[in-house]
């Protein structure tokens, strides 16, 4: 018998029962006045979880999958109002074409599986980033999922697909000389005018980033957005990324804030 932290552990199964007192801890702490408003995450390291249990990367994107529809529900759980997952990159096509077009399938994966659970639930899907420049088929897929889900008022589950952050802004720029030449603004612009010229118009920014799998950078996501959030941090791949993860990243906010609080 091996004891870690006090606690027995006999094999897979006792593992799993540490990890749900561990879980139901965690969701004890969880202070429901203070959970993050709008929660983003960069869902990294797919491709390396499944390379090195020697498997093939479609595996770990596809594992990616469940985590999603975990992390959806978890969040959904506690309280986050509005979820954004950086699902694919606007570098992210420069991958092997085998790769990018396994990725282009999972949308449609995602909602054959999930739809009637986001209904039911009442959660709102979005898309963030350059849809217009994304195969007609996603585009197709991905408008109809948004389309069944628009009148729904609980969460917002705002995918970033084919998004880059300068190219938003870019976006954006263009959008408002558009305006401006048409005189439909006049002047100058403040930061509110800006930011709703973005894709995230309307939404606040995020109270909190979730990065897997070790990098540390942000990655040319909601560069704008971003300027104020707690930034969260896991070695963890994204395949293994769990609800305890997310709980102790909402935890880890939690306390941050306390600490601004009595500053
Ligand atoms: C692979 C890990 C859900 C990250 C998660 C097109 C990479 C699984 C979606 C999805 C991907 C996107 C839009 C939408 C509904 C679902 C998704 C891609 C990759 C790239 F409206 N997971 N997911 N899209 N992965």
């Amino acid at each position: 018998m091996i004891r870690k932290g006090g606690a027995a552990v006999f094999g897979r199964w006792s593992l799993d029962l540490n990890n749900s007192r561990r879980e139901e801890v965690l969701r004890q702490n969880i202070d429901t006045g203070k959970v993050p408003r709008h929660v983003a995450i960069i869902m990294d390291g797919n491709g390396r979880w499944a390379v090195e249990k020697g498997l093939p990367r479609q595996e770990g994107h596809r594992q990616g999958v469940e985590t999603v529809r975990d992390t959806v529900r978890c969040a959904n759980d506690i309280g986050i109002g509005i979820l954004t997952m950086f699902a694919f990159s606007t570098e992210n096509w420069q991958r092997p074409t085998w790769e990018v077009n396994y990725l282009m399938s999972l949308p449609q994966k995602y909602f054959e599986s999930e739809l009637p659970e986001l209904i039911s639930k009442n959660v709102q899907v979005r898309l963030i980033g350059d849809a217009a420049r994304l195969p007609r088929k996603v585009r197709k897929t991905v408008e109809d999922g948004s389309k069944a889900t628009r009148h729904n008022t609980g969460m917002i589950l705002n995918f970033a697909l084919n998004y880059g952050s300068r190219s938003e802004i870019m976006r954006a720029v263009n959008k408002l000389l558009d305006d401006a030449a048409t005189g439909k603004i006049k002047g100058q612009v403040d930061e509110k005018t800006f930011s709703d010229y973005l894709d995230t118009a309307e939404l606040p920014d995020p109270d909190l980033l979730i990065r897997t799998s070790g990098e540390k950078r942000i990655s040319n996501f909601l560069l704008w957005q971003l300027a104020y959030s707690e930034l969260w941090f896991t070695n963890v791949y994204w395949p293994d990324f769990s609800t305890v993860h997310l709980l102790e990243a909402v935890h880890d906010y939690q306390m941050r804030k306390r600490r601004f609080g009595k500053l």
